[in-house]
């Protein structure tokens, strides 16, 4: 288990590498070129600028979150070979910096989808909240003003310009069903993978979040099934999954530990973080630790660390705790504590082991 942690950059974050460099046992940061729009290519002299400064705190750079998938590959139009090539640039760019593992999604319009950015908590603190009957009902641009007005910061994949294009974009998702979004998905794979595999790097798709169509807008990456389909796709071993427990697991089919325990191999790249689902489908983020919410995080760790994964973990949101200003689910008490909580319970299954064996 390589503990990492996401970082949005000098200009993007509240959090700061020297805060990050007093959580114990991180080796390395998640991170982007927050402000290139999807579908650019990511520089080399870019790249390298961005990757000394992190190296300069001691933490590798081997893991990419995200490199966004333009919109016109997502709807398979006439112009994406542009935007596929750029992508492949940017492979090959990242691959010559050392960089590993690439995680990306193939979501429609949005990315992570919350109606409330700072709920409260029984606890006091706030977490991120996704109330069902909510998103059925609302207009996606009164959320999108929900989301952006909650912070100062960019929040990745609701950026300003993506959104100013909203309703072009949902007139254009009318032709493009599920089985149309697959076929796009394969035909992207199929252009890249080549591409990452011969530059060594993994490519790790990261599931819906939530698992399940919202708006109308289909998506596709919500459960095992959709794996399979993955694996059919492109049996390479470029072709990686990021086990993300809270965003599969907000759809209480998803046995997270039982998906963990068959994709473990496939998934260069883990986000571990806990959701509290209720009985009407709203769920709440909650802390880490596994009696607070649905998802049996001891069980996922414990099936990684059977699985001797020697993969990228990092905590994924958190809650905002003891007054702190940060972005939305990306502050750096919960997530700190979170990754206490993951070394406690690796160290933990770690000494069973020798005990076992002794
Ligand atoms: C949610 C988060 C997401 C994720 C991107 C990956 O679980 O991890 O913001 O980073 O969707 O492309
Ligand atoms: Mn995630």
């Amino acid at each position: 288990m390589n503990i990492t942690f996401r970082w949005y950059g000098r200009e993007n974050d509240t959090v700061t590498l020297e805060h990050i460099k007093q959580i114990p046992g991180v080796k390395g940061i998640v991170w982007a070129l927050h402000q290139k729009p999807a579908g650019d290519v990511w520089e080399k002299n870019e790249i390298k600028e961005e990757i000394e400064y992190i190296q300069s705190f001691g933490f590798h750079t081997e893991v990419v979150e995200s490199v966004n998938v333009h919109e016109s590959i997502k709807l398979g139009n006439a112009d994406r070979m542009k935007y596929i090539e750029n992508y492949k640039e940017t492979i090959r760019n990242l691959a010559e910096f050392g960089v590993k593992v690439i995680c990306y999604n193939f979501m429609p319009v949005f990315d992570w989808t919350r109606t409330e950015m700072f709920h409260p908590l029984k606890d006091g603190s706030t977490a991120l909240f996704y109330e069902k009957a909510k998103v059925d009902q609302i207009d996606p641009k009164e959320l999108i003003q929900t989301v952006s007005s909650a912070s100062d910061l960019t929040l990745p994949g609701w950026e300003p310009e993506r959104l100013e294009r909203i309703s072009e974009l949902f007139e254009a998702y009318k032709s493009v069903d599920e089985e149309k979004l697959w076929e796009n998905l394969a035909f992207f794979l199929n252009e890249i993978l080549p591409i990452a595999e011969a530059n060594g790097i993994k490519m790790a798709i990261h599931p819906d979040d939530p698992p399940w169509s919202i708006f109308g807008l289909p998506r596709i990456i919500t459960g095992k099934a959709s794996y399979e389909r993955l694996i059919q796709i492109s049996d390479s071993p470029a072709n990686g999954f990021t086990l993300c427990t809270g965003s599969m697991g907000a759809n209480p089919e998803n046995n997270m530990v039982e998906i963990a325990k068959e994709y473990a191999n496939r998934s260069p790249f883990a986000h571990i973080r806990n959701v509290k689902i209720y009985e009407n489908g709203d769920f709440e983020e909650t802390s880490h630790y596994t009696q607070d919410g649905s998802i049996d995080v001891k069980g996922v760790v414990e099936a990684l660390h059977n699985h001797d994964y020697t993969g990228y973990v990092r905590p994924d949101h958190g809650r905002h705790i003891w007054g702190e200003v940060c972005r939305p689910g990306y502050g750096l008490y919960d997530r700190a504590l979170g990754i206490m909580y993951l070394l406690g319970l690796w160290d933990a299954y770690e000494a069973k082991k020798v005990g076992r064996q002794s």
